[in-house]
C-alpha cells in the first residue's frame, strides 16, 4: 500500500518550491586578493585561483561567502604562489599564468582555459544553481571524445556515455555495470578532446554526479548539495596531468616490498592451526607467498584490537613463526567499535569522547558484525592519534600491515551507512556525515597509517582500504570490494583498475577468483595469470564459497599458479621501479595503452589488455575453453614472451593461449631486470640480477633506468637507494656497447653477480665479447666474470661481479 508520500512534491524535479534553480548570472563586480580573484556574481561567488602554473581552481560558492579551505584530499602544500595577470574590459576578464589564460565572459560566466599556446583547453559553459542545494557545472564536449578517470567504477575504459555517483557505498551485489557507485569516491575526469587532455577535480566530499551520458555537446559534474570546488588541470598529454593532479593529491609511499608480493586470503582463516596449515603448505608445495590475511574470525566477537582466545592461543608465537617462514601478517580493522561497558575500546572511546555523535549529544550507534557499534570520528586530530596508537596491540606482535574494511562506512541498515545528520567535528568546524561522507575511509586509513607509521619506527607499514577519497593512494593499496567468481567480473577488474590508476591510485588490485560464488578451476588460472600483472595481487574468497588456494583444484591448476606466482617474484624488480615512479610523478604501475599511445585512437578504448610499465603488454583470456585471443599491439616491435616470435606493431594478430600461458609481449627496446624467484620478497637475500635485453640496438639506443633499495625501511628517503642506468647501444661495425653507471648510489645490493642477457641476436654463434672468455652456459653459473652463447635461444649472456661499480663492454661480431 502507498500513501499520499509516494506523489510528494520533493518527488519531481523541477518542482521543487526550495529554491529557484538557474543560472548564477554576470559578474557584477571583481575584487583582486593576494592569492585569488573572486568574482561577484548575481547569485553565487566564484573564486579563482591558479595552485600551480597548470591549475586553476573555481570555486563556487553560495551568496557572498569566500572560503578557500579544501578537504584532506588537497595536500597542504601543494598550492605555489603562482603569479596570475589580471586584466579586464567590460567584456572579458583574462587571468594568465605561464601555462595557462583563462578567460570569464562577464555577461554570463562563461570561462574558457586556453594552454600556453593559446590552444583552447575547455570551456566551462555555464552553472546551474540552486541556492543552499545542487550546482551544475556543463563543461563543452564533443560527442566522440573520451573519458577516463573517476575512480573505481564498473564498466569499460572510457566512460564516455556513462553517469556515476560520487559516494562511497557498500556494494556485495551487484557490481554490474548500471551501478553507480561503489566503495571508493574519485571525482575526478580526464577529458580528452582531439587528443588534448585536461582533468577537472571535484573537491566535495558529500555526493557529486558526473554526467557524461546525457548530453552531446557539454557534461555535467553536479554537487548534489553544497559549494562547488573544483580544479581544472591543464598538460601537454595524459602523463603530465596526472603528475599534476598527484601533486596536488599526493603520491604513494613507497610500500614494503613484500606487499608486492602474492597475498593469500580467505573469509576467514578462523584458527591458528588453520593458518600456520595454510603457511606450510605454501612453502611445502614452493609456491612463494609473502602475506597471509586474517578476516574477522580471528577476533574476538568482532571486538577490534583483540583476539579471540580460543582460536588463537598464541597470536604473538603466530606471527613470529610466520614471520620467520618469510610471511607477514595482515589482520582486517573495521571502524565499528563494539558497544560493550566491559571492553576497554568501547570505554575509552566512550570516556575520551572519540566517536561521532548527533548534535544532540548522543553517541550514533550503528549495527555492524559486533552488534551496536560506535564509530571513532576521524575529522578529529586527537581521535585519529588515538585510533592509531591503537594498533600498537598489532605492532607489538610484530605486525606491520593492516587491512581496513567497511570503512564507507558500511552499517546494516537502510542507508547502508551512518545516518545523515550525525556530526563531524572536523577541526573545528562542525559538519554533517552528509557533507564529509566520501571522507570517512580515507581519514580512518590515514590515522592508521600515520599511527603505524609512528609506532613501526623505520619500518614501512603496509596498508589496504576498501573506501577511499581522492588522495587515498598516499596512505596505501586498495581492493576493489566484493566482486564474483564471474569471468565478467575478471574481466571488469582491468578497465576498474586501470582507471584507479589514471585517478591518482596505483596501488590497487581485484580478488583474484573472485570473491563471493564459486570459482571454477580454469577461472582461477586465468585470473591468477592476470593478476601477477596487477599492482595489488591477492587472493581472497567469501565464507562458504569454494576453496581457492592455488592447489584447491589438482595438481595442474596449482602447477599453473605457481609458475605465474613465480614469474611475478622474477619481474619484483621491474614491479618495484614502476612502484618508485609513482611514488615519484604518480604514473600508474598498471596502464592503459591510450596512456603511453594517446596518438593511436584504437587505443583510446582498449579495455580488455594492459600495460605492466612501459615494457610488458598483457592480454588476459577472459572466457572458459578460449586457447586463442586476438591482441593489438601499439607501434614499434613486439616479442612474444613465451616464444620470442616478433611482430610488428600497429596491428592486430591472433595469438596462441594455451591453459598455462597468458598473451605477453615485451617491447623491443626493452631492458627487463630479474631477481631469482625467493619464496617470499626479500631484497637482502637476492642472490643476482639479470638484465634481459630485448631488441636490436641498430634500431635505437636502448636504456633503462633501475630502481634499489633494502625494500623494508624509509632509509631510502635518506638517498640510501640506487639508480643504475643501463644503456645498450649500436657501435659502427656490427657489434654493440652496453654501459652501466649509478645515477644515485646509497644502497648496497646483496647479489655477487650481474648478468646481461642479450635475446634474439642474429649470427649469435659469431659473437665474441671484448675482454671476457667464452664459456658454456654451465660454466658462467660458477664464474665471476665471461660470458656464453646459447645458440639454441638465441641469446648472449654476459656475466659480471657486482662489484664492478660502472662498466662499458662491447660485444662484436667475429670475422670468419
Ligand atoms: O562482507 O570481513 O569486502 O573482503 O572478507 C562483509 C568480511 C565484510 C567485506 C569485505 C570482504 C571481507 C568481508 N567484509
Amino acid at each position: 500500500m502507498q500513501t499520499s508520500e509516494a506523489i510528494h512534491p520533493d518527488k519531481h524535479a523541477g518542482t521543487s518550491v526550495g529554491g529557484e534553480r538557474g543560472k548564477i548570472g554576470a559578474v557584477r563586480c571583481v575584487e583582486q586578493h593576494t592569492s585569488y580573484v573572486a568574482l561577484i556574481c548575481e547569485y553565487a561567488t566564484v573564486l579563482l585561483q591558479c595552485v600551480h602554473a597548470q591549475i586553476l581552481r573555481v570555486n563556487i560558492l553560495d551568496g557572498q561567502e569566500q572560503r578557500l579551505d579544501t578537504t584532506a584530499a588537497v595536500l597542504p602544500d601543494a598550492f605555489e604562489a603562482v603569479r596570475m595577470s589580471l586584466t579586464e574590459d567590460d567584456a572579458q576578464l583574462i587571468l594568465a599564468t605561464d601555462a595557462m589564460t583563462v578567460v570569464v565572459e562577464r555577461d554570463d560566466f562563461a570561462l574558457c582555459v586556453y594552454d600556453a599556446q593559446g590552444a583552447l583547453v575547455t570551456t566551462l559553459c555555464e552553472v546551474v544553481k540552486v541556492p543552499g542545494g545542487q550546482t551544475d557545472v556543463r563543461m563543452k564536449r564533443d560527442p566522440a571524445d573520451h573519458f577516463y578517470g573517476l575512480g573505481e567504477k564498473t564498466g569499460f575504459l572510457d566512460k564516455n556515455g556513462e553517469t556515476y555517483r560520487m559516494w562511497n557505498s557498500d556494494v556485495y551485489s551487484p557490481h554490474v555495470p548500471e551501478i553507480k557507485a561503489l566503495y571508493v569516491s574519485i571525482p575526478y575526469v580526464m577529458h580528452v578532446h582531439d587528443g588534448h587532455t585536461y582533468a577537472l577535480f571535484l573537491d566535495h566530499a558529500g555526493e557529486s554526479v558526473f554526467d557524461m551520458q546525457q548530453h552531446s555537446d557539454y557534461y555535467s559534474v553536479q554537487t548534489v548539495k553544497g559549494d562547488f570546488d573544483a580544479y581544472v588541470i591543464v598538460g601537454d598529454s595524459m602523463i603530465d596531468v596526472i603528475r599534476e593532479y598527484t601533486a596536488l593529491t599526493g603520491r604513494l609511499h613507497l610500500p614494503p616490498a613484500w606487499s608486492l608480493g602474492y597475498h593469500q586470503s580467505r573469509y576467514s582463516y578462523a584458527s591458528q592451526t588453520e593458518v600456520m596449515d595454510l603457511a606450510t603448505s605454501f612453502r611445502e608445495k614452493g609456491i612463494p607467498c609473502d602475506a597471509i590475511h586474517l578476516d574477522i574470525h580471528y577476533m574476538d566477537e568482532y571486538r577490534v584490537f583483540t583476539f579471540d582466545k580460543q582460536r588463537f592461543a598464541d597470536p604473538k608465537g603466530m606471527v613470529h613463526t610466520l614471520m620467520s617462514q618469510g610471511f607477514h601478517v595482515v589482520p582486517i580493522v573495521d571502524p565499528g567499535v563494539k558497544r560493550d561497558p566491559r571492553y576497554d575500546i568501547y570505554q575509552e572511546g566512550i570516556a575520551q569522547d572519540r566517536f561521532c555523535k548527533r548534535i544532540e549529544g548522543d553517541v550514533f550507534l550503528g549495527a555492524v558484525w559486533p552488534g551496536e557499534s560506535g564509530f571513532p570520528d576521524f575529522t578529529d586530530d586527537a581521535t585519529s592519534v588515538w585510533w592509531g596508537e591503537k594498533h600498537r596491540f598489532y605492532t607489538d606482535m610484530g605486525i606491520s600491515g593492516i587491512w581496513n574494511d567497511m570503512n564507507e562506512p558500511a552499517i546494516f541498515n537502510e542507508s547502508k551507512t551512518m545516518d545523515l545528520d550525525v556530526m563531524h567535528r572536523n577541526h573545528g568546524h562542525p559538519k554533517t556525515h552528509e557533507e564529509l561522507h566520501n571522507l570517512y575511509g580515507m581519514l580512518m586509513t590515514k590515522a592508521t597509517y600515520e599511527g603505524m607509521r609512528q609506532l613501526l619506527g623505520n619500518q614501512r607499514p603496509f596498508l589496504l582500504t576498501r573506501a577511499g577519497y581522492a588522495g587515498v593512494q598516499r596512505y596505501g593499496a586498495v581492493w576493489t570490494g566484493d566482486n564474483r567468481s564471474f569471468w565478467e567480473h575478471m574481466e571488469m577488474a582491468v578497465p576498474m583498475v586501470l582507471n584507479m590508476g589514471l585517478s591518482g591510485v596505483p596501488f590497487a588490485g581485484a580478488d583474484i577468483g573472485g570473491f563471493a560464488h564459486d570459482v571454477s578451476p580454469e577461472l582461477l588460472v586465468r585470473w591468477t595469470q592476470m593478476g601477477a600483472f596487477f599492482p595489488f595481487f591477492r587472493n581472497h574468497s567469501a565464507l562458504g564459497s569454494v576453496r581457492q588456494e592455488p592447489w584447491s583444484f589438482g595438481a595442474q591448476v596449482e602447477q599453473i599458479c605457481r609458475k605465474f606466482i613465480e614469474l611475478r617474484y622474477r619481474m619484483m624488480p621491474y614491479v618495484y621501479t614502476l612502484f618508485y615512479e609513482a611514488s615519484q610523478v604518480g604514473m600508474p604501475v598498471m596502464r592503459p595503452l591510450c596512456l603511453e599511445y594517446p596518438q593511436d585512437e584504437r587505443t583510446s578504448q582498449l579495455s580488455d589488455q594492459f600495460l605492466l610499465g612501459r615494457d610488458l603488454l598483457v592480454a588476459p583470456v577472459f572466457r572458459p575453453g578460449v586457447r586463442k585471443r586476438m591482441v593489438y599491439l601499439p607501434s614499434g616491435t613486439w616479442y612474444n614472451y613465451w616464444t620470442d616470435e616478433e611482430y610488428t606493431g600497429e596491428h592486430y594478430v591472433l595469438v596462441d593461449a594455451p591453459l598455462d600461458e597468458m598473451p605477453l609481449f615485451v617491447r623491443s627496446g626493452a631492458i627487463l631486470p630479474e631477481y631469482p624467484v625467493q619464496s617470499a620478497v626479500q631484497f637482502d637475500c637476492v642472490s643476482s640480477l639479470q638484465f634481459v635485453i630485448y631488441g636490436d640496438p641498430q634500431e635505437a639506443v636502448q636504456s633503462y633506468v633501475l630502481y634499489e633499495d633494502d625494500g623494508i625501511s624509509f632509509d631510502h628517503e635518506l638517498g640510501l637507494y640506487n639508480e643504475l642506468e643501463v644503456t645498450y647501444e649500436a657501435t659502427v661495425d656490427d657489434g654493440a656497447s652496453v654501459t652501466y653507471r649509478y645515477l644515485q648510489q646509497g644502497y648496497l645490493p646483496a647479489y655477487r653477480s650481474r648478468v646481461f642477457c642479450f635475446t634474439r641476436i642474429r649470427a649469435v654463434e659469431q659473437i665474441a665479447v671484448e675482454g671476457f672468455t667464452c664459456v658454456t652456459v654451465e660454466q658462467l653459473t660458477s664464474m665471476s666474470k665471461g660470458y656464453a652463447i646459447d645458440v639454441d635461444a638465441g641469446e648472449v649472456l654476459v656475466k659480471l661481479p657486482a662489484d664492478v661499480m660502472e662498466a662499458r663492454f662491447v660485444w662484436r661480431r667475429q670475422k670468419s
